[in-house]
């Protein structure tokens, strides 16, 4: 199966990715300068990133990028998670990882480690999607900790992100059997009280429904790159420096108004929120091929 060589091969980039994002978190907390220097390292190794990469601080669950003007550091209380996707052809890893170094905290992470990998172990032809939802579910309320239950796993097809099925981490009554071969990603996220998040009115991360041609330079300049990306997701930060912010943000606004952007708002929960993920192919032995786990 060449597909599945194509997954390994982005697999062990991600591995590799993995590392170095431990590394910059030791040392850096600009998360700016943590977004830029990852999406660097994902170019370096041949791939592009499937979408800019998500840095969720404490409440924030998903869907933030640092933006151009960013001021955000990380704080020594804080509980961060980053959520990374890289794609060589469209053949898509996703993964995330939560970072403390606040000691109370650290439990929250691991519950979401924990139901993810038990979660990934169930990737296997004929399972239902509501035997998956029903192990990560039990592995983070036997701890005390509680599921967000609008936020779920799903597939993953070529230069497609959120693919179907679903993948809920609450019990639910989706009797779908995975495949073999099929490709998913698993990603739990665990919280003390919150079981919820809403969206905020802002998006940072976008992209366009269909190539237009549009007079303004900066809409004109997004237009092109998300078709060049496949429509794959963008942010204001990958404009920096060809146009100002201000620029962009107009040439935001006039897609926005003439119905062609597609944009992923800030999802928000009353709580800390921890978040692992993994990507894995569907096989009797299952392939979890974003994080070396033994
Ligand atoms: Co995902």
């Amino acid at each position: 199966m060449e597909e599945i060589e194509k997954y390994l091969e982005v697999g062990r980039v991600s591995c590799r990715i993995r590392e170095k994002v431990q590394k910059i978190l030791e040392r850096e907390r600009d998360i700016k300068c943590i977004a830029n220097k990852i999406e660097e390292e994902i170019r370096k190794e041949g791939c592009e990133p499937a979408f800019p990469v998500n840095i969720g601080i404490d409440d924030i669950a998903a869907h933030y990028t640092p933006t151009i003007d960013e001021k955000a550091k990380i704080e020594e209380n804080n509980l961060v998670k980053i959520d990374i996707g890289l794609h060589k052809d469209g053949f898509i890893a996703d993964f995330a990882l939560s970072f403390t170094e606040n000691e109370e905290l650290k439990e929250l992470i691991d519950v979401a480690k924990k139901a993810c990998i038990e979660g990934c172990k169930m990737a296997k032809p004929g399972t239902k999607v509501m035997e998956i939802s029903e192990v990560i579910e039990k592995e983070i309320k036997e701890k005390g900790f509680t599921p967000i239950s609008n936020l779920t796993g799903h597939g993953l097809k070529r230069y497609e992100i959120h693919a179907k099925p679903a993948i809920p981490n609450v019990s639910c009554n989706i009797g779908y059997e995975l495949k073999e071969n099929e490709v998913i990603a698993i990603e739990p996220f665990v919280s003390r009280n919150c079981n919820w998040v809403k969206e905020e009115k802002v998006g940072v991360i976008f992209s366009v429904s269909e190539f237009k041609n549009v007079r303004n330079e900066a809409a004109r300049e997004i237009m092109k790159m998300c078709k060049q990306r496949n429509f794959l997701p963008i942010c204001e930060r990958w404009l920096e420096g060809r146009f100002s912010q201000i620029k962009i943000r107009l040439g935001i606004k006039e897609l926005k108004e003439r119905g062609l952007l597609v944009e992923y708002p800030i999802l928000r929960g009353s709580d800390i929120i921890a978040q692992w993920e993994n990507s894995a192919i569907v096989r009797d032995k299952p392939i979890v091929f974003t994080e070396n786990i033994d």
